[in-house]
């Protein structure tokens, strides 16, 4: 990965984050059972507590650490039917969004609900549908983090052809 480009990961409890970590960095661990308990820094991907993101308690510290990244990666799990982002919880931060569906492989997953609840809460931005199981969309959140604008991203979506990326925009 480039060195200066870096991503913080931010979603709520056991929406996968840990574990979409992981599968980023090739690390081939055990699921953790140890909760993440504060911000984790860990290469190039600031790992977050799910707190961080349903408390506005911490929303200090996402802003503070938000000033070390280039990226922020909006994880919504395909087995949750809420979201905890507020609707258009991503405009607070002025970096390059991504949304990550995680859990793409479970049996309960609803991949059109999780896309639909991350449009909600992102302005705009590429989507990838994920699994840190199966590995699907991994590599191409890695792309993703390597581009350095919203429109290179945005070409990136769409000249890639595979169904588990797609580019969302709010219409004005
Ligand atoms: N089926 C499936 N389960 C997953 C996947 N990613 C994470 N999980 C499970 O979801 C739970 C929470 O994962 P974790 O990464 O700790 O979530 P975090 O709280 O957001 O960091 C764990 O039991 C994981 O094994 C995935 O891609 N597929
Ligand atoms: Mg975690």
């Amino acid at each position: 990965m480039q060195k200066k480009n870096r991503a913080m990961i931010l979603g709520g409890i056991d929406a996968g984050k840990t574990t979409l970590t992981d599968a980023l960095l090739g690390n081939d661990r055990k699921p953790s059972k140890v909760k993440t308990q504060s911000l984790n820094y860990v290469d190039w991907i600031v790992d977050t507590p799910g707190e961080y993101t349903e408390n506005p308690l911490h929303y200090r510290s996402i802003m503070a650490t938000s000033m070390e990244i280039t990226h922020v990666l909006f994880v919504q799990d395909a087995t949750n039917e809420k979201s905890i982002f507020a609707p258009g919880f991503s405009s607070g931060i002025n970096k390059l969004s991504i949304g990550a569906v995680t859990k793409a492989d479970h049996e309960n997953a609803d991949i059109d609900r999780a896309v639909w609840l991350l449009k909600k809460a992102m302005v705009s931005g590429p989507i990838v549908i994920t699994s840190a199981y199966t590995g699907q969309g991994i590599s191409s959140i890695l792309d993703l983090v390597r581009l350095n604008s919203m429109r290179e991203m945005k070409e990136y979506a769409e000249d890639t052809d595979a169904e588990h990326i797609i580019f969302h925009e709010t219409v004005r």
